[in-house]
């Protein structure tokens, strides 16, 4: 899976795939990441302007077209032989679960644009963005984060990247239910003890006290997933 991600704070994403699961997947090779800065693909070399005001005259600045255009004609000329999924992170967009991170990761290659300012020329929507994507309904101040979202989910399910201690398989989300609570030493913490069934050493009771506390929980919290 190869990530191109167009952005204008590419050193945002500096600290965010140095470590763990995503670095791992990296220095492995099942995954490549690489950060553009939509401001190199600026019209004017002398102030690189990529916003502009709103026809209509509301407040704030959009993205202008002609840079994201070129920005993502360059993403896909790097992506040459491949079919990539252009994705742009917006508050607007379909909203993220694992049925669509299992979809993006069906293809062979994403490229991510990360939207600023109050948002981009619809004619970049309507011609160049396969998919538009939010992760929340709640404002941040860019498509950054979410951009790192989809990037970390949809590599955890890349084949190889993960072991069989931490598999998709076993993800409480594949089960479609959250996960049961769970212990580790020591078996008494400021005076609670572990769930007597989970020391009892009897396989198939604590499989079925997990599967009882995930059902439980999921109703509690999660009816929606039920
Ligand atoms: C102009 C009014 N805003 C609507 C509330 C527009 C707006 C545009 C861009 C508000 C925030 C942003 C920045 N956020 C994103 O680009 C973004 C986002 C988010 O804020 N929440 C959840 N998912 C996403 S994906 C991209």
């Amino acid at each position: 899976m190869i990530f191109d991600i167009l952005t204008l704070f590419p050193s945002m994403f500096e600290g965010a795939f140095a470590d763990s699961i995503i670095k791992k997947a990296v220095d492995n090779g099942f995954v490549s990441i690489s950060t553009h800065n939509i401001r190199d693909y600026s019209d004017d070399v002398r102030h690189k302007t990529v916003d502009d005001y709103p026809y209509g005259g509301d407040a704030g600045m959009l993205l202008k077209p002609e840079p994201l255009a070129r920005a993502i004609t360059a993403a896909r000329e790097r992506l040459a032989g491949k079919t990539p999924l252009v994705v742009f992170m917006t508050p607007a967009g379909r909203l993220l679960n694992q049925g669509i991170v299992k979809e993006l990761a069906a293809r062979d290659s994403l490229i991510l644009l990360c939207g600023r300012y109050k948002g981009i020329d619809q004619r970049i929507t309507d011609q160049y963005v396969d998919m538009e994507l939010s992760i929340g309904d709640y404002v941040l101040s860019g498509g950054e984060i979410p951009a790192m979202a989809v990037v970390d989910a949809v590599t955890r399910l890349v084949p190889g990247v993960l072991g069989n201690m931490d598999s998709a398989e076993t993800d409480s989300f594949h089960s479609g239910l959250l996960s049961h609570p769970q212990y580790t030493r020591p078996e008494v913490f400021e005076g609670v003890s572990v769930p007597e069934v989970l020391i009892s050493g009897h396989h198939a009771n604590i499989k079925e006290w997990q599967r009882q506390k995930s059902l439980e929980i999921t109703k509690e919290r999660r009816p929606d997933l039920l």
